[in-house]
């Protein structure tokens, strides 16, 4: 059976790929589908972009398709940068601008709590869609460490570490971050079905 990972982020997809099981599947990507335009990502809640991107996709290749659809919420910042976490800064997407700009809304401020999420869903190829959440608590630090990762890793340190996302080896945030844990979830949920 084929699976489409309805992504055109390289991290994202490496991630996936490392922490899901996919044995007996033939896994493709968006970047296998060039000719598919770029879904718009313009749904309020990361539950309502993934199902846009998974749905979109598999009525578009015929084929059922996992979407991945993630952020940073900021206490401080009342949520943000959240569902618009990709373009914080503006259009083109730059994790170098994301992050500038997060340390700026940030400056002054004590309450540095904040967490990662991530909604996996899962559509048919006839575009019915069913998703599963996880997320990673932690708090942002004053200034960028390490060059692992992707994004706001570099500003995010995970509860119950020193180290942040981008210090912490692959292994590590593979195996507690938003997206593990979400995974997790859609492994339980959802192997069976995808095995069948
Ligand atoms: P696709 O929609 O093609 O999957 P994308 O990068 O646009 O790729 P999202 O819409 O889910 O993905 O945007 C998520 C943004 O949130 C991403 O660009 C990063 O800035 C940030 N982000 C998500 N997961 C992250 C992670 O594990 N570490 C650091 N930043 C992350």
């Amino acid at each position: 059976m084929k699976l489409v990972i309805a992504t055109r982020n390289a991290h994202k997809l490496e991630e996936i790929k490392t922490i899901f099981d996919f044995r007996g599947l033939e896994v493709l990507s968006a970047f296998d589908f060039p000719e598919i335009p770029d879904v718009v990502e313009d749904a309020d809640t990361f539950e309502g972009n993934a199902c846009k991107k998974a749905r979109e996709l598999a009525v578009a290749t015929g084929c059922w398709t996992l979407a991945d659809d993630s952020g940073l919420e900021v206490d401080a910042l009342g949520g943000a940068p959240g569902v618009w976490s990709a373009r914080y800064a503006g259009e083109p997407c730059s994790y170098e601008k994301n992050n500038t700009k997060l340390l700026c809304e940030l400056e002054g401020k004590d309450d540095r709590n904040a967490r990662f999420r991530t909604v996996i869903a899962l559509s048919d190829p006839e575009g019915n869609t069913e998703t599963v959440a996880g997320k990673c608590e932690g708090h942002i630090i004053d200034q960028g460490r390490g060059s692992n990762g992707f994004g706001y890793d570099p500003l995010f340190v995970p509860d119950g570490y020193e180290e942040t996302f981008a210090e912490l080896d692959a292994s590590v945030k593979n195996c507690i971050s938003h997206r593990a844990n979400a995974l997790k979830a859609a492994y339980k949920k959802w192997r069976g079905r995808l095995a069948s």
